[in-house]
């Protein structure tokens, strides 16, 4: 461990770590199994179009989720437009900024309309107050955002929702195997949409999926995903291909199957950061309570610039320097991101100060008890310090004589 600030690979000093260590690396589950289920695949020679594994994986999640309807896809991103189109949304679609941009992106895909709401400042999920005050007669819906795997406030959202005559979906991505006061998050809303992306709490390398209760709407998005097609196989309307494989599915399955190992994992790293980050001055590890679980895959911190004299985009350089690669998940907000700034410029206050001082640090698999407790002993040392690592990395580099 270093001894002072000196010793920062920022300001010349060895990195702590020996290797790189990143968030978001892949839950992997049994690799054996894995392969034998791909050889299954590979030996049968279906390897897409709705095949077994693909069933069978739909089956797992709609299970995970409490729901009786899921159709797997091959990302998320396409899940959501698909599930628009298929739910018939049209005009503006009121929506979180503080999200990947992949939310905004897949409405806009569809010549919808992104309306970003501001958050709540403790969860940064949508604020249903200021929700309402934006539904407007071009309102097509609201796309809550499970924002670091909390539930929205999905009562309240839902309550506003019905009063208006709006569908309510969630954009379910980061959220699998978290709970709304008990409630498996997946059968909040009229549906919501799961990733399976390698950086997910289970992984298919890619892939994504709708679920829901609603029958009607299940057949619809089946037919979008596919073409068009419906159940006989015939054309009934304009549709895509965003079909998942058989090779992704098998990787689901396994993953999903360590899911309950992933999760605790996920919390025992939390719980280690939680023990190791306290007491500094401008630092706050996010904490998950309340009445809702959380599948602590994402391990965020918050660096208040003003008490701890250090910006949260020196502590990413200065971790960085240190072999340890956090993600400033999200920032920027994607109201400041194009097309939507130029678009639809606004000023969302909350959104922005969180965009600005968060930070998810490496957790789960890709990342060792031992790497946490070192982790957060460098991001004390950084933070703890703050205002005298802003001052030297702004003095200019020596002169060099040759
Ligand atoms: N809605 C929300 C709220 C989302 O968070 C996302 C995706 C979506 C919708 C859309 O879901 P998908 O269409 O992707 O299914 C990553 C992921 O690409 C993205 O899926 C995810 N959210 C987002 C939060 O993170 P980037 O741009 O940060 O990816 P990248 O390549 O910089 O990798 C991030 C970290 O993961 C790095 O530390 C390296 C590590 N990594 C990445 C990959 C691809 C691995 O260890 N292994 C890997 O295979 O977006």
């Amino acid at each position: 461990m270093k001894d002072s600030i000196e010793d920062l690979a920022l300001f010349g000093g060895r990195p702590l770590l020996s290797r790189p260590v990143v968030v978001g690396r892949p839950n992997v589950g049994d690799r054996a199994r894995f392969h034998r289920l791909l050889d299954e695949a590979l030996d049968s020679g279906r390897l897409t179009h709705c095949g077994p594994l693909v069933r069978e994986f739909e089956r797992r999640v709609a299970e995970a989720a409490g729901v009786r309807h899921c159709v797997a896809m091959c990302n998320a991103t396409l899940a959501l437009s698909v599930l628009a189109r298929a739910a018939g949304i049209a005009g503006e679609v009121i929506m979180p900024s503080l999200t990947y941009v992949a939310t905004p992106h897949a409405m806009r895909f569809l010549g919808l309309r992104p309306v970003f709401c501001d958050v709540d400042p403790e969860t940064g999920c949508l604020d249903p107050a200021r929700v309402e005050r934006l539904i407007t007669p071009r309102t097509g819906a609201i796309l809550g955002v499970h924002l670091w795997a909390q539930p929205c406030d999905a009562d309240a959202l839902q309550e506003i929702a019905d009063r208006h005559g709006l569908p309510l979906f969630f954009d379910a991505a980061q959220a699998l195997g978290s709970r709304h006061r008990g409630r498996p998050v997946g059968g909040l809303g009229r549906a919501e949409v799961f990733s399976f992306h390698a950086t997910k709490v289970v992984n298919a390398f890619e892939g994504g999926a709708v679920v829901t209760d609603d029958e009607r709407l299940a057949e619809r998005v089946r037919a979008v995903h596919n073409f068009g097609k419906d159940a006989t196989g015939l054309v009934g309307g304009v549709g895509t291909n965003a079909k998942m494989t058989e090779g992704a599915a098998a990787m689901g399955i396994v993953s999903l199957e360590a899911l309950d190992d992933s999760i605790a994992r996920n919390v025992r790293r939390h719980d280690r950061y939680a023990a190791e980050l306290a007491g500094v001055p401008g630092l706050r590890l996010h904490r998950y309570g309340g009445p809702h679980a959380n599948n602590h895959q994402y391990a965020i911190v918050r660096i208040d610039p003003e008490v701890a004299g250090v910006h949260r985009d020196l502590v990413l350089t200065a971790l960085a320097a240190e072999n340890v690669f956090a993600q400033p998940y999200f920032s920027p907000g994607c109201h400041q991101l194009e097309p939507y700034a130029t678009e639809n410029p606004v000023s969302l206050p909350v959104t922005e100060r969180l965009a600005d001082q968060v930070l998810a640090l490496p957790t789960g698999q890709g990342v060792t008890d031992d790497e946490v407790v070192q982790i957060s002993r460098i991001l004390r040392m950084i933070v703890g310090n703050g205002a005298e690592v802003t001052r030297r990395s702004l003095r200019p580099a020596a002169a060099t004589t040759s």
